[in-house]
């Protein structure tokens, strides 16, 4: 059931079409000479505008035959006809736990009753996720029943439920160059495009978006790639450096990453592109052509389960004053994901985008770590069939507390990992599509601007975030949490969540 959240102040105002906010937003700008450190305090008076209409979004998968492309769409459909099923265990019933916006909450403060808690959908309208349309592209083409089985994922008979829809679903043939993916998914390609230039495989994604959109009817498209890791590709001077570069080494015929090629058709059709795997799909060129149509990017790879963990426990860690001095994390999993990782350009990425997640918390703390002193940090991943999508990640935290005492702290963690993937999933369609709505206006100037085409809110959702060039990029979970929290509530004229509760601590 959903809460109908309305702000009372005279800093809000509510439009048939906009929700209007006028809010202080305060920073400090720092001066350090040497040990003396000058703060000043900063207010820009901004207004937040939210557009009220929430559009039909359909989504398009680029991977959607995959574990996480096949375990979404079903999720979504089992939510949407509020499917129960029985198991060992007992009946469970479709939910999106997991999700950020569909599952935790924010506090609102206190009443009569005490807490406000309401759940974070409920702050901002926003698309439901059981009202998504889904479609897109697989280089495989097996019907999206067949590969939810394939897939092993959910119950049997929650598949037995669904398989009737979901094998009318197909995914449209791909962009298959098999130098990016590891040798052992050529067995699955039998769904190509067979146009041999890279500019014609090009239209027709594009050609893809368009025949969705029209249709299914949808108001927006956004595409997300949630296909194999690829390798990283090479960042060439005159290629793919700009925007121009890359698109006329496409029309030329050049190499360029299939990631690549849908990230640049999506921009052109003005529709937003997330990256949910590792590689360096968003090179200099595709992003300036992201900034320069005013279209959203995010990425890089899901934060789904060992690294969103990691990015609490070094927090915790270093702002409790204790000092990580190793990090080893090993994985083994047995999805078509674990088999593509077990090629080592492939295994390359995935080590490069867990690797870097501690390096804001460390570098934040100069009681700890001397300039450019780094924890141990080693990221092991392993193919073992038998497992299947139920990944095992185990991991050694070794910190030094006081006085040269040793603290070491081990996990091991099991689950579905496409499970864990999915409410990411919708999470980054629908606040991404959310941010899509709300324009800033800083004091002084005439006309409202939008997000950054580099969204970087979505860096909670993300392992490796992808933010404006010069601009910090923030592994820590509880800023990134917060930094959404405070955004949406800055929509609604409502100040940041300060945890203070100075009413109950004075006497
Ligand atoms: P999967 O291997 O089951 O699915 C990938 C799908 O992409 C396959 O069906 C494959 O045929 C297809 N594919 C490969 N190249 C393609 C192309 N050029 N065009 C269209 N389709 C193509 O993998 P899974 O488990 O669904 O994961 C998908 C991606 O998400 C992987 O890159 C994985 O590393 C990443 N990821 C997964 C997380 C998780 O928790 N499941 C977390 C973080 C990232
Ligand atoms: C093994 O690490 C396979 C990967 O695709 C991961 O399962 C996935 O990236 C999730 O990683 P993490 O670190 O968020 O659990």
């Amino acid at each position: 059931m959903s809460v109908n959240v309305h702000i009372n102040s005279p800093n809000v105002k509510y439009t048939d079409t906009h929700i209007v906010s006028q809010y202080p937003y305060q920073t400090t700008s720092v001066h350090r000479d040497g040990n003396k450190v000058t703060v000043t305090p900063r207010t820009t008076e901004m207004t937040f505008s939210t557009e009220r209409h929430v559009p039909q979004l359909g989504v398009m998968l680029v991977g959607w035959g995959g574990n996480n492309g096949t375990t979404v769409t079903a999720a979504v459909l089992a939510n949407k006809r509020g499917l129960t099923w029985r198991t060992k265990t007992g009946v469970k019933k479709a939910n999106y736990f997991g999700s950020l916006l569909q599952a935790s909450t924010v506090c609102l403060g206190s009443g009569p009753e005490g807490e406000v808690n309401v759940p974070i959908r409920d702050l901002l309208p926003m698309v439901h996720p059981n009202d998504i349309v889904f479609d897109g592209w697989d280089i495989s083409s097996m019907d999206l029943g067949s590969a939810m089985e394939r897939a092993e994922v959910l119950d049997w008979s929650l598949q037995e439920q669904l398989r009737p829809h979901m094998s009318r679903m197909k995914p449209r043939p791909s962009i298959y160059i098999p130098d990016f993916i590891a040798a052992n998914q050529e067995s699955r390609a039998d769904n190509v495009l067979t146009g041999s230039m890279a500019e014609q495989v090009l239209e027709q994604i594009r050609a893809d978006i368009r025949d969705f959109r029209r249709s299914s009817g949808v108001d927006k498209v956004i595409v997300l790639w949630t296909a194999n890791t690829e390798r990283f590709c090479d960042l060439t001077p005159g290629v793919n450096d700009k925007a121009e570069n890359l698109l006329a080494a496409i029309q030329d015929g050049a190499d360029v990453s299939p990631s690549t090629l849908f990230a640049v058709a999506s921009i052109l059709e003005g529709c937003a592109y997330i990256n949910g795997s590792p590689q360096n799909t968003f090179v200099p060129g595709a992003i300036e052509l992201a900034v320069q149509k005013g279209v959203f990017i995010g990425g890089d790879d899901f934060k789904s389960g060992q690294t969103k963990i990691k990015s609490v426990l070094v927090d915790f860690l270093v702002s409790s004053g204790i000092k990580p001095t190793s990090i080893v994390s090993y994985n083994h999993l047995g999805n078509n994901d674990g088999r593509n990782l077990s090629a080592p350009q492939q295994f390359r990425s995935k080590e490069i985008s867990k690797s870097n997640v501690v390096d804001d918390m460390v570098q934040s703390n100069s009681v700890l770590y001397q300039p450019g002193e780094k924890p141990d940090h080693c990221v092991v991943i392993k193919y073992v069939p038998c497992v299947g999508d139920s990944k095992r990640a185990m991991d050694e935290y070794t910190s030094e507390i006081m006085m040269g005492g040793t603290n070491t702290i081990a996990l091991h963690n099991t689950c579905e990992d496409s499970l864990l993937a999915t409410p990411i999933m919708l999470d980054l369609v629908i606040l991404t599509e959310l941010c899509q709505r709300v324009t800033v206006r800083p004091q002084g100037e005439e006309d409202f601007m939008s997000f950054h085409s580099v969204l970087a809110l979505l860096s909670f959702l993300c392992k490796a975030p992808l933010v404006p060039s010069g601009t910090p990029v923030i592994n820590s979970f509880f800023r990134q949490r917060t930094c959404i929290e405070n955004i949406l509530r800055a929509c609604l004229g409502l100040p940041p969540q300060n945890h203070m509760l100075l009413e109950h601590k004075l006497q």
